[in-house]
């Protein structure tokens, strides 16, 4: 978790005025009784609200909750706002849990364009075999598959390209741990059948 923090703190420092703005704005809104604190109920029905019903996991906001005092301050909240921003909202399909550090990702999920959600584990889940999946499943660590986006943007016509780019600009200005790529589909199509992880 330290090391999404730091992505976080990171991410805000180099946001504009108006988003560090609009970052506070969002905290205020979630802090309906304004006391400067996130409750689990406030912090729910925000996300319930906004349709982010993703986010809302309780491994998510106890992870958030760095000092455990029950709720997020705006530092806390950063984060949160972080991963809302980023797409971040990992949760291991082994054992449940919000996906705070490395992790491994099903290649063929993750470079297939049409299908919309992708398939991440834990690594403890995946050293222990602890989940289901398709039997030919490729699996890549979440670095692996990084550099890898990037390889399938370089191959992109350079039209096409641009587009890529420009549609995951967002998710690309992000720390290296996001795959908030999962929807890319230019020359990805036969790219899982090629994806050799270097780990394996
Ligand atoms: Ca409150
Ligand atoms: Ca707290
Ligand atoms: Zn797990
Ligand atoms: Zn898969």
């Amino acid at each position: 978790m330290e090391q999404i923090r730091r992505a976080a703190v990171a991410y805000y420092e180099h946001l504009p005025a108006r988003n560090k703005k609009l970052a506070w704005k969002t905290f205020k809104a979630m802090d309906k009784n304004g006391d400067g604190q996130i409750s689990l109920l406030e912090y729910v029905n925000y996300l319930k609200k906004n349709k982010a019903t993703d986010i809302i996991h309780p491994s998510i906001f106890t992870a958030l909750d760095k000092d455990g005092n029950g709720s997020l301050d705006f530092e806390e909240a950063i984060v949160l706002y972080y991963i809302m921003k980023s797409g971040r909202a990992l949760i291991c399909k082994g054992c449940d849990s919000f996906l705070a550090g490395a992790y491994f990702s099903c290649s063929q999920c993750f470079f297939n364009g049409d299908s919309d959600s992708t398939y991440e584990i834990c690594c403890a889940c995946y050293g222990g075999k602890n989940y289901t999946h398709h039997g030919d499943a490729i699996f890549c660590d979440n670095y692996t598959l990084l550099r890898q986006s990037r390889s399938v943007i370089q191959q992109a016509p350079i039209k096409k390209r641009r587009k890529v780019l420009k549609s995951h600009k967002k998710t690309l200005l992000v720390a290296e741990i996001t795959v908030g790529l999962a929807g890319l589909t230019v020359g990805a199509a036969d790219l899982a059948s090629k994806c050799n992880c270097s780990i394996m």
